[in-house]
């Protein structure tokens, strides 16, 4: 998928040799009628960092999401739920790969990315940061979490940089289906026992305020929207991203039975959407910053399985090295 990237040194900014105002002019123009940039277009300095931010986020909040799941594997209920799952898992670690090579048609290098998610420089998403200690969380993480991240994704597959569009179109059509198993997951249990019902209630009482916070502070303190919106990365900002998504999910949880756990949630006629409760912005920004439930342990597991990886990297590279080794004593 990312064959037009370029050989750059890491850290290098991939810059045409042309003059300064019409380089700008020609990226402006990209811009203004909506064309695609490319890797070895010029780029302000704004944009490619901007872009290195948001991609490397996304990566990270891939694979750190593998992590609530994973936990649950060896304990799904029937062999199919386990193939499922296992799918999803392995689609979240590809989603990560193809989002650090994005990345890294920016001339970053993979390992200094990898390096801000283990020293806890970098962010990932918030929603990563709770729990799921029962069967229920897989049906609600993928009915929910899926749920949003494809609200937020399908405009990003419209991104003006074209190496994160087109891997989000991918993407999108992946999280489609962890979306639907998710959903399943939530109908079996909530036609299944009473206790079955329960389970899933608890799931999406402990899930809904988490998701709605996921697609980022509200537009007034949303620091990166208004240039993101200009430079054509974010389509649609974080408020109306959430407010889809509550306007899409109240019917569905109405279909399974379940209740939404927003005593304030109700249809507004007059604005055609769906009026929500207010939102702890307090935990949103202590999830954030580092004291979620769950964030020591789960960058904790993510630095013990890189470690633990460590020799896998090293024989991947010995190998690599002969490879190439090879190849040139051919050639010569
Ligand atoms: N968690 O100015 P703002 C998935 C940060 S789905 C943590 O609005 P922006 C998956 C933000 O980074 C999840 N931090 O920022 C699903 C910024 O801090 P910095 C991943 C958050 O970038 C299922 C500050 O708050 N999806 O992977 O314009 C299974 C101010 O915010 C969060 C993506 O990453 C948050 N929830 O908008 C497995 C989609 N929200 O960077 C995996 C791509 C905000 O200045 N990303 N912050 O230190 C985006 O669309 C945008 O980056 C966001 C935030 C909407 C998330």
């Amino acid at each position: 998928m990312y064959t037009q990237a370029i050989d750059l040194a890491p850290g290098a900014s991939p810059a045409r040799p042309e003059a300064a105002s019409g380089r700008d002019a020609a990226f402006e123009a990209a811009i203004a009628q909506d064309r695609k940039v490319e890797a070895q277009d010029w780029m302000p300095e704004g944009y490619r960092k901007t872009l290195v931010r948001q991609i490397s986020q996304h990566a990270h909040s891939e694979v750190v999401g593998m992590l609530p799941e994973g936990n649950w594997v060896t304990r799904a209920p029937s062999l199919k739920r386990k193939a499922i799952l296992l799918a999803k898992i392995q689609d979240e670690g590809g989603h990560g790969l193809y989002l650090y090579a994005a990345a890294e048609t920016l001339g970053v290098a993979r390992d200094d990315l990898i390096d801000g998610l283990l020293t806890g420089r970098a962010k990932y998403s918030s929603i990563f940061n709770y729990p799921a200690p029962s069967w229920a969380d897989m049906g609600a993480i993928g009915w929910l979490v899926d749920g949003a991240a494809i609200m937020n994704q399908i405009p990003l597959c419209r991104c003006s940089y074209g190496p994160y569009a087109r891997a989000m179109i991918r993407i999108c059509k992946e999280e489609s289906f962890h979306q639907r198993q998710g959903f399943d997951i939530m109908l079996s249990l909530a036609r299944g026992t009473p206790a079955q019902k329960a389970m899933a209630q608890a799931s999406l009482n402990r899930w809904w305020w988490p998701v709605v916070m996921m697609f980022g502070p509200s537009d007034k303190d949303s620091i990166h929207s208004a240039q993101t919106m200009v430079w054509g990365i974010k389509r649609i900002s974080n408020d109306d991203l959430r407010q889809k998504f509550i306007d899409a999910t109240v019917p569905q949880a109405e279909l399974l039975g379940l209740s939404i756990p927003d005593p304030d949630l109700k249809w507004n006629a007059q604005r055609g959407h769906y009026d929500y409760g207010a939102i702890d912005w307090d935990e949103f920004w202590r999830v954030v910053n580092g004291d979620g439930p769950c964030n020591r342990e789960r960058l904790g597991d993510r630095v013990r399985a890189h470690e633990k990886g460590a020799w896998v990297r090293e024989a991947a590279m010995a190998h690599a090295a002969k490879q190439a080794a090879r190849s040139q004593q051919r050639a010569a």
